[in-house]
C-alpha cells in the first residue's frame, strides 16, 4: 500500500483531490478490475450512440440533432478505448455486453413498440446519470491521461441529460404516467449494476457511496428540471431501495 510519503504517489492538482491518494495503475489487480470497467464504459457508449440513432428513427424530425450527439458517443467511446490501451489492459466486452443486456432488452423493446418517453428514460436519464456519477468520481482517482479524456466526456454527458430532459419537460402532461412507469422498471436495474460494479470500482479507489450519492443527485437534480415535484421524484427515487 502506498502512503502519502512514497516517492511513487501521484498528487494531482484538482483542489477537491489535492491530498488524494491515487491507486497503482500498473499492479495486476488495478489492469484486472479495469479490464470489466473499460469494456463497461466502451459498451456503454457504443450502446448509447446506437440508442441517440434508435430514438431518431421515432421522432424524424429530432433525427439529425440525435445524430450528433451519437456521434459524440463515438468519440467518447473512442477515448475510453485509448485509456485501456494506454494502460495496457484488454477490455474484457464480453462481460460488458452482459452487464449491459437487461438495459438493452428494456431499450430494445420500447422502441420496437415507439415508447419515446421510455427510450429517453432508460438512455438520456438513467444511463447518462450513471455515466455522470461514474465520471465525476473516476476523475478524482483516475490516471492523468484518463483523467484529460473523461473531463471531456462528463461535459458532453450534461449535454446528453440535458436533452432528454428537454423533450421529457416539453412532453409531461402526456408522458408522466409511462415515465413513473419506466422509471419503476429500470431503476432497479441500473441500482443492480451499481451492485455489480462496485467492487471493481473499489480497486480503481471508486467509493461505492459515492457513487450512489452523485447518482442520486444527477438523477433527482434531472427529474426537478423536467417538472416533477419532490413527492413525485421521492416516489421514483424510491424504486432503487425497494
Ligand atoms: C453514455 O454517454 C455513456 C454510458 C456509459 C455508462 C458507464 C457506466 C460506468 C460504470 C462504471 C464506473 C467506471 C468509470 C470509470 C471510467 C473508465
Ligand atoms: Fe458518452
Ligand atoms: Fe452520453
Amino acid at each position: 500500500m502506498q502512503t502519502l510519503d512514497s516517492p511513487a504517489v501521484g498528487l494531482i492538482d484538482s483542489p477537491e483531490a489535492s491530498l488524494a491518494e491515487l491507486p497503482d495503475f500498473t499492479s495486476e489487480s488495478y489492469k484486472d478490475a479495469y479490464s470489466r470497467i473499460n469494456a463497461i464504459v466502451i459498451e456503454g457508449e457504443q450502446e448509447a450512440h446506437d440508442n441517440y440513432i434508435a430514438i431518431g428513427t421515432l421522432i424524424p424530425d429530432r433525427a439529425e440533432e440525435l445524430k450528433k450527439l451519437a456521434q459524440m458517443e463515438m468519440k467518447h467511446m473512442r477515448g475510453f478505448t485509448a485509456c485501456g490501451k494506454n494502460l495496457g489492459v484488454q477490455a474484457d466486452m464480453d462481460f460488458a455486453k452482459n452487464f449491459f443486456s437487461k438495459l438493452h432488452g428494456n431499450f430494445q423493446s420500447a422502441l420496437s413498440e415507439g415508447k419515446i418517453t421510455t427510450c429517453f428514460l432508460i438512455q438520456a436519464i438513467l444511463i447518462e446519470a450513471f455515466a455522470i456519477s461514474a465520471y465525476h468520481v473516476y476523475i478524482r482517482v483516475a490516471d492523468p491521461f484518463a483523467r484529460k479524456i473523461t473531463e471531456g466526456v462528463v461535459k458532453d454527458e450534461y449535454l446528453h441529460l440535458n436533452y432528454g430532459q428537454e423533450w421529457l419537460k416539453a412532453n409531461l402532461s402526456e408522458c408522466k404516467e409511462e415515465l413513473i412507469q419506466a422509471n419503476k422498471t429500470n431503476l432497479p436495474i441500473i441500482r443492480s449494476m451499481l451492485d455489480q460494479v462496485a467492487e471493481d470500482a473499489q480497486v480503481l479507489y471508486m467509493d461505492k457511496e459515492e457513487l450512489m450519492e452523485e447518482f442520486m443527485i444527477a438523477y433527482q437534480d434531472s427529474l426537478t428540471e423536467i417538472g416533477l415535484d419532490n413527492r413525485d421524484i421521492a416516489r421514483m427515487a424510491l424504486a432503487a431501495v425497494i
